[in-house]
């Protein structure tokens, strides 16, 4: 049975990633940072064969302590402060764990290492927000970087220190550029979800309009699901690599609203939008979309859930979400 240690479990990916890996027949250990980590309870609920490690990314000796006892085939680093917006305000402590919590735990896979006939094999969680202000589209693995937020400048080291293990140290260490993806599990404070979650509730009557942002930013955006086989398929290759993971597509959070309102059956979204500026970016990533050729055709993956079943998905879940909280009266 293979072992794999999952940091950031508690989070969309994690959970969608320890699915996957449980259906492989993997023992999945998921690091859990706290003292009574207030998630816990729910991710066990949904996978009760995970098992659980203490451990945080600004702690090295908690990392080395997890792989020591873990002993793990495959780690995931998936931890990170993650909410670009958050980023902006909290820029130290995203760069402490987005940034140098990749070096702890990469460093504590060195340290450890595993047996020398099975090596522990390593992936970072990269994103295309290093693309930024982009130089070209669609962004490939070879699209210089560019980063705009701390988030981004964060995930830049992390993943040149992935690259510099692997060429330094020999590390079986994979990144995967990954483009924005979502999904029922995706937190409420990124766009996509903020929409279906509020449309659900405008819906039932719980609530009048929506406070957004800038609406015409332009993202790729995927499933969670399709995207966590990515990241296994990564770490099963023989040599290790980087790579884009993208639909291919784009769309502007304007689109997102026309499919959302749609599925809801409204005519039009304008007046149940309003702009508020506390969500506008002290430096936006106005366009992204990924080229993901090199994953199709070394690791065979390509995306299965299309923009408009994505979009359906999410509102139908908050409906069900909101619609059973009502019933319950909270
Ligand atoms: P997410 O839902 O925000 O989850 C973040 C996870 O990181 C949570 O489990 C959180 O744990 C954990 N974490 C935060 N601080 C930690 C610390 N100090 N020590 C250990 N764990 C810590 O993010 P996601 O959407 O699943 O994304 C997973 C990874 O992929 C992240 O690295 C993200 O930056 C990257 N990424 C995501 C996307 C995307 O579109 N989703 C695209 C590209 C890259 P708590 O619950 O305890 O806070
Ligand atoms: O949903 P978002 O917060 O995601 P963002 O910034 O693209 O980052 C996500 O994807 C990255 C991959 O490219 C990941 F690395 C990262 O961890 C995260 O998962 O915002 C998307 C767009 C932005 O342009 C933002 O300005 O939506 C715009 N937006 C407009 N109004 C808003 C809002 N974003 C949020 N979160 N909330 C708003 O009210």
């Amino acid at each position: 049975m293979k072992r794999a240690l999952v940091t950031g479990i508690t989070g969309q990916d994690g959970r969608h990633l320890a699915d996957l890996l449980t259906a492989k027949g993997y023992q999945v250990f998921g690091l859990i940072r706290g003292q009574a980590n207030p998630k816990a309870e729910m991710i066990l609920d949904e996978n009760p064969a995970l098992e659980l490690v203490d451990g945080d990314l600004r702690d090295l000796s908690s990392l080395i302590a997890a792989v020591e006892q873990v002993q793990p085939d495959e780690v995931y680093n998936l931890g990170a402060i993650s909410f670009v917006q958050l980023s902006f305000k909290q820029a130290e402590l995203t760069a402490e764990i987005t940034g140098l919590g990749v070096l702890r735990m990469i460093e504590a896979v060195r340290i450890v290492g595993g047996t020398d006939n099975n090596p522990i094999r390593f992936y970072q969680a990269s994103s295309s927000e290093m693309f930024g202000k982009v130089r070209e589209t669609p962004q490939s693995e070879t699209t210089p970087f560019h980063p705009r937020s701390p988030y981004g400048v964060a995930k830049v080291f992390g993943h040149y220190t992935t690259l510099n293990y692997r060429e330094a140290y020999g590390i079986h260490a994979s990144s995967g550029i990954l483009f924005n993806h979502e999904g029922p599990r995706r937190g409420l404070e990124f766009v996509t979800r903020k929409i279906t979650n509020s449309l659900a509730r405008i819906k039932l009557g719980l609530q009048d309009e929506i406070s957004l942002g800038n609406l015409d930013a332009a993202r790729d955006w995927g499933y969670a699901g399709d995207y966590v086989e990515a990241m296994w398929m990564m770490l099963q290759q023989d040599v290790p690599d980087d790579y884009v993971i993208a639909t291919g597509e784009t769309h502007t959070i304007r689109e997102f609203l026309d499919v959302a309102f749609r599925i809801a059956g409204y005519d039009s979204w304008e007046p149940f939008v309003k702009h508020d500026t506390r969500f506008d970016r002290p430096a936006e990533v106005d366009l992204l979309m990924g080229d993901a050729s090199k994953a199709k055709a070394k690791l065979g993956w390509t995306p299965k859930v299309t923009f408009e079943e994505l979009v359906r998905m999410m509102y139908e879940s908050d409906l069900a979400i909101e619609t059973a909280k009502m019933e319950q009266g909270r």
